[in-house]
C-alpha cells in the first residue's frame, strides 16, 4: 500500500485509541495548565473511559502554547515597523503592474491559442495536477452536505462535483486527441498505444465534509474518472477560542474545533503526503480552485500554458469586481509585492477608490476568485514557510459548555473566534517576477454559489442561469439558432460535449428549442 493511501487510512484498519495512562494524563494536564488553558479539563475526571480517551486524543493533537501564540497574533497583529523600527509605516497599496497581468479580454487570439496548445501538451505529458479546496462549511448556503454535492437545478441534475469531474475527463480527452493527431502528422509509424493521459484530482476536505464526500464519489463511480487518480485528503482543524482567549469546550468531552481555513491546504498537502504523490507522478504544474464556482475551468489549458510560459511560481485568475461592496478579495500590489486584501478586512476608502485615469472605474478592481496556479517547485518549499503563514480571525457564535453547569449553550451573539489561514497569504512571499495574473470574463469563468436559494445573487439560481446562458452562447457561436418561449431559458451543454465551447460544429444550421440539454454524442 503506497504512502498516500496509508496516510489516508485507506485499506488499513483504524487503531482503536488506547486509554491514556495516569502519567500521560498528568503530562497533558500540566501542558494545558501551564498554557492557561486548564478549563478544557474541567470535567475530565468525571468522564467515562471512552470520553476520557476521546478528549485525551483530541487535546494531544494541539499545542496550547502554539494556539495561544497564533490567537494573540491574529487578535492583535504586530504594527508594521519600518526598517529602522521607527513609527508604524502605512501600507502602500497599488493595482498590480501591467507587466504581470494579462487579460483574456484583450490578448491576441494567437497568444491565447499558443497558451491553449502548450497547456494541452503539459496535460498530455501528465505534468498537471488539480487540487480542489472543498473543506469549507458552506454555512451561508444553508446545506449541511458538502457544497460539491449541491444540485443547482440543471436539467441534467448534475452536482458541482460531477460538472467539475466531467471537465477533467474532457480535458484529458482533448489532450490525448491532440497527441494522437500530432503522432499521425509525423507519418505512419508503428501504431502508438492510446496515450494514457491522467490529471490527478486531489480533493481537500475537512472533518465534517470528509466522509460524505468520499461516499458521494464512490456512489457515483468517481464520475467516470479512474479512482486511482482521485485522492481525497483532509485539512487540519483548530480549536475555537472565546473572546478572552480560552479554548472553548463544545461538550464536557470535546473541544470546539473548525477547519483551519483554505490556507490549511499547504500543511495538508505535506501532512497527507499529497506532495509526495505529485512528485512520484512527475507533476510540475498545479491548478488549485474553489468548489463553489460552477463555471470553473478545471485544469484550464490556457491558464496552465500562460503560467508555464512565464515560468512563474504562482499565477491567479481574476475577474472585474462587480461593485465596491462585492465580497471578494482584491489582488493588488502591497509594498511592492503581490498580495490580496480580503473583503472582510478591507477599508471602505480602498474598496471605493476610483481609478484616476478612468472616471467611474474602481481603482482596485481585480477580484480574487480562488483560482490559482502553482509550480510544483514552489509547493516543494512549503515546509520552509508553512508555520509562518498568518491566521485570520472570524468572529462567530460558537456553542459552548457552561463550566459551572456542564450544559451546552447556544450563544445569541458572537462569543468567540475561529482561526483560519487564507490560501492567498503566500503571495507576498514572491518577487513580482515570479507572479502572474490573468483577467478572465466573469460570464465565462465565475459564478460562485455562496447563498441560499432565493437570495438573488451568488445562489443556486444564478449558478444555473450562468451555465445555461453560457451553453446558449456556445451553440449560437457554432451557427445554430436557439428558440425559446421564456427569454431566460438557455442550453446546458455537457462538459463531455464541450470544454469551453469547442467541437460544436455539427450544430451549425440547426434550430434548438431551449431549455435543452446537449449531452455527449
Ligand atoms: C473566498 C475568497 C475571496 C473571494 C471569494 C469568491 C479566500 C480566503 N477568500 O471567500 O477572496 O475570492 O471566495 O468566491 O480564498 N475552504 C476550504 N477550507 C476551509 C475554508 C474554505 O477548503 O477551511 C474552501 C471552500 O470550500 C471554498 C474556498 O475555500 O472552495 C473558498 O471558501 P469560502 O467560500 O468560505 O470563501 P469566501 O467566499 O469567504
Amino acid at each position: 500500500m503506497d504512502k498516500v493511501k496509508e496516510a489516508l487510512h485507506i485499506g488499513g484498519h483504524h487503531h482503536e485509541p488506547q486509554e491514556p495512562t495516569p502519567d500521560q494524563v498528568a503530562q497533558l494536564k500540566e501542558k494545558y495548565t501551564s498554557a492557561g488553558q486548564s478549563q478544557v479539563l474541567t470535567f475530565f475526571d468525571s468522564l467515562s473511559a471512552a470520553d476520557k480517551t476521546g478528549l485525551f486524543q483530541q487535546l494531544s493533537k494541539f499545542d496550547p502554547t502554539y494556539i495561544n501564540t497564533i490567537a494573540a497574533k491574529a487578535l492583535s497583529p504586530p504594527p508594521k515597523k519600518d526598517d529602522d523600527g521607527g513609527k508604524p509605516k502605512e501600507d502602500v497599496l497599488e493595482p498590480l503592474p501591467e507587466s504581470v497581468t494579462a487579460s483574456i479580454l484583450d490578448s491576441k487570439p494567437e497568444d491565447i491559442e499558443k497558451w491553449y496548445s502548450s497547456g494541452l501538451d503539459l496535460i498530455a505529458q501528465n505534468k498537471v495536477a488539480v487540487v480542489l479546496m472543498a473543506g469549507g462549511q458552506g454555512t451561508r448556503l444553508g446545506s449541511s452536505a458538502p457544497k460539491g454535492c449541491y444540485n443547482i437545478g440543471l436539467p441534467s441534475g448534475k452536482s458541482l462535483f460531477e460538472i467539475q469531474a466531467q471537465r477533467i475527463v474532457k480535458v484529458q480527452r482533448l489532450a490525448a486527441k491532440k497527441l494522437e493527431a500530432e503522432a499521425e502528422d509525423d507519418g505512419p509509424k508503428t501504431p502508438i498505444a492510446k496515450p494514457k493521459v491522467a490529471v490527478p484530482w486531489y480533493v481537500m476536505t475537512s472533518g465534517p465534509t470528509r466522509g460524505p464526500t468520499e461516499d458521494y464519489f464512490k456512489q457515483n463511480n468517481y464520475f467516470g474518472l479512474n479512482p486511482d487518480n482521485v485522492i481525497i485528503f483532509e485539512q487540519g482543524v483548530l480549536p475555537c477560542i472565546s473572546n478572552d482567549g480560552k479554548i472553548i469546550l463544545e461538550s464536557k468531552s470535546k473541544v470546539a474545533v473548525a477547519p483551519d481555513g483554505n490556507g490549511g491546504i499547504y500543511n495538508a498537502l505535506v501532512e497527507s503526503k499529497v506532495l509526495d504523490d505529485m512528485k512520484k507522478r512527475g507533476i510540475e504544474h498545479i491548478h488549485a480552485y474553489c468548489v463553489d464556482n460552477c463555471l470553473v475551468k478545471v485544469a484550464d489549458p490556457v491558464f496552465l500554458g500562460f503560467a508555464a510560459s512565464l515560468d512563474v511560481d504562482i499565477a491567479t485568475k481574476v475577474v472585474r469586481k462587480r461593485n465596491a461592496s462585492e465580497s471578494v478579495g482584491l489582488i493588488l500590489c502591497k509594498n511592492g509585492r503581490p498580495d490580496v486584501v480580503e473583503y472582510s478586512e478591507i477599508d471602505q476608502a480602498t474598496a471605493e477608490a476610483i481609478d484616476p485615469k478612468q472616471p467611474g472605474v474602481l481603482k482596485f478592481r481585480a477580484a480574487n476568485i480562488v483560482n490559482h496556479y502553482y509550480s510544483f517547485r514552489f509547493l516543494e518549499s512549503i515546509p520552509q514557510w508553512a508555520k509562518d503563514l498568518p491566521h485570520h480571525v472570524a468572529r462567530k457564535k460558537i456553542p459552548y459548555t457552561d463550566l459551572e453547569t456542564g450544559e451546552t449553550v447556544k450563544p445569541a451573539k458572537p462569543n468567540g473566534i475561529k482561526l483560519e489561514q487564507f490560501v492567498f497569504d503566500v503571495f507576498p512571499m514572491l518577487e513580482m517576477s515570479k507572479f502572474a495574473c490573468m483577467e478572465v470574463r466573469r460570464e465565462d469563468e465565475f459564478s460562485p454559489l455562496k447563498n441560499a436559494p432565493g437570495t438573488g445573487e451568488d445562489d443556486p439560481d444564478t449558478s444555473r442561469h450562468d451555465i445555461m446562458a453560457q451553453g446558449k452562447r456556445w451553440i449560437r457561436a457554432a451557427g445554430a439558432t436557439v428558440v425559446s418561449e421564456e427569454l431566460e431559458s438557455g442550453i446546458e451543454v455537457s462538459p463531455l460535449m464541450s470544454y469551453a465551447g469547442e467541437g460544436l460544429e455539427k450544430f451549425t444550421g440547426h434550430t434548438i428549442r431551449a431549455p435543452a440539454i446537449i449531452e455527449r454524442e
